[in-house]
């Protein structure tokens, strides 16, 4: 890492001579151009995108947009499925940093831990992009931009749309949480959020909160044991849609009636969460909108060149209810 920073003049001047030599077999041969940036055209932009992984439809909806976006773009992507690993998150940024790519972009699979591996990004003069999950860094300048949603406000949302719910219930409202993956911004911030909400009503009580890691699998491991544990649960709130669909297995195990025994609010709003809104299992989805491809690609094309970028960029998403999701169904993309 020493080495790369007296190695970067050199570099530089590689760069530019490989510029000219370019600029010069551009020319001989004519018209080469066939147009779009053709294909092995050096002057591709090269993103390096490490990916959380695959853990949930939200995910697989993220990873085509990217792929999708990068190629109408014309920039190279070289892409890392992390498997909800911070470890490999970090190898998958050392070689793109080896690699010399032109932009590093990620979605951090947690907040903290990330500030040496930026710095190298840093001292070899590599763009940073952050999209859908922030990081904790104090120093700003390890990255360009953050490009994503706003969890605090999707839990905050979550939360108001059950106070009006329950504002003629009588008693205590038990109500369970099953949390992202732990240390994630989206868990942090959800959670959060939904708290701040909550707190206007103190009838409204969280009796259990645990991680289900995002997956279905996970939602409906904990669903299982929170309904074990609690004889009167009236209330899920699931930090994405595919722990809710998990979850939905155990409440129908238990013999209780999804969407009327235990009301259920999640959030994503991808296909199968906004089936089941329709079909009355879910109650209410506060959005989080995966296709953050095309303004990725935007952004990195900006940074490449050198040009000044807001240091955060949130994209603009709305709540559904259940007549909500009946109409949005049939035009939903993912
Ligand atoms: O809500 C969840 C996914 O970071 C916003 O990650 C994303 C979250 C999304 O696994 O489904």
């Amino acid at each position: 890492m020493r080495n790369m920073r007296m190695s970067l003049a050199p570099r530089r001047a590689v760069a530019a001579l490989a510029a000219v030599l370019l600029a010069g077999s551009v020319a001989a041969c004519g018209n080469s151009d066939t147009g779009g940036g053709g294909e092995g055209g050096n002057d591709k932009i090269v993103m390096g995108f490490s990916q959380v992984g695959a853990e949930s439809g939200w995910r697989t909806a993220n990873t085509n947009s990217i792929k999708e976006a990068a190629a109408e773009a014309g920039i190279e992507l070289k892409f890392d499925d992390a498997q909800q690993k911070q470890e490999n998150q970090i190898k998958a940024i050392r070689n793109y940093i080896q690699q010399k790519v032109d932009v590093i972009a990620f979605s951090p699979v947690v907040e903290s831990g990330w500030d040496t591996v930026l710095k190298e990004a840093k001292d070899a003069g590599i763009p940073v992009i952050l999209t859908d999950r922030a990081v904790d860094s104090a120093d700003k300048s390890l990255y360009k931009t953050f490009l994503g949603s706003d969890f605090v406000k999707e839990g905050r949302l979550s939360g108001e749309w059950l106070i009006e719910e329950m504002k003629d219930a009588t008693g205590d409202v038990n109500i369970v949480e099953l949390q992202g993956t732990t240390g994630s911004a989206p868990a942090n911030d959800r959670k959060q959020g939904f708290a701040e909400a909550i707190a206007a009503d103190p009838k409204l009580k969280i009796i259990a909160s645990q991680s289900g890691d995002f997956t279905r699998a996970g939602g409906k491991q904990v669903m299982e044991q929170f309904l074990k544990a609690h004889p009167k649960i009236d209330v899920l709130f699931a930090h994405n849609d595919d722990m809710g669909l998990g979850a939905l297995e155990a409440i129908t195990a238990a013999g209780k009636e999804p969407g009327k025994d235990i009301i259920i609010i999640t959030i994503d709003a991808v296909k199968d969460g906004m089936q089941a809104l329709a079909d009355g299992k879910f109650n209410f989805i506060a959005e989080c909108s995966p296709l953050l491809g095309p303004q990725l690609m935007d952004l990195a094309k900006k940074v490449h060149a050198g040009e000044e970028v807001a240091p955060r960029i949130e994209v603009d998403e709305t709540t559904f209810t259940q007549e909500q999701a009946k109409e949005a169904l049939p035009n939903r993309k993912y």
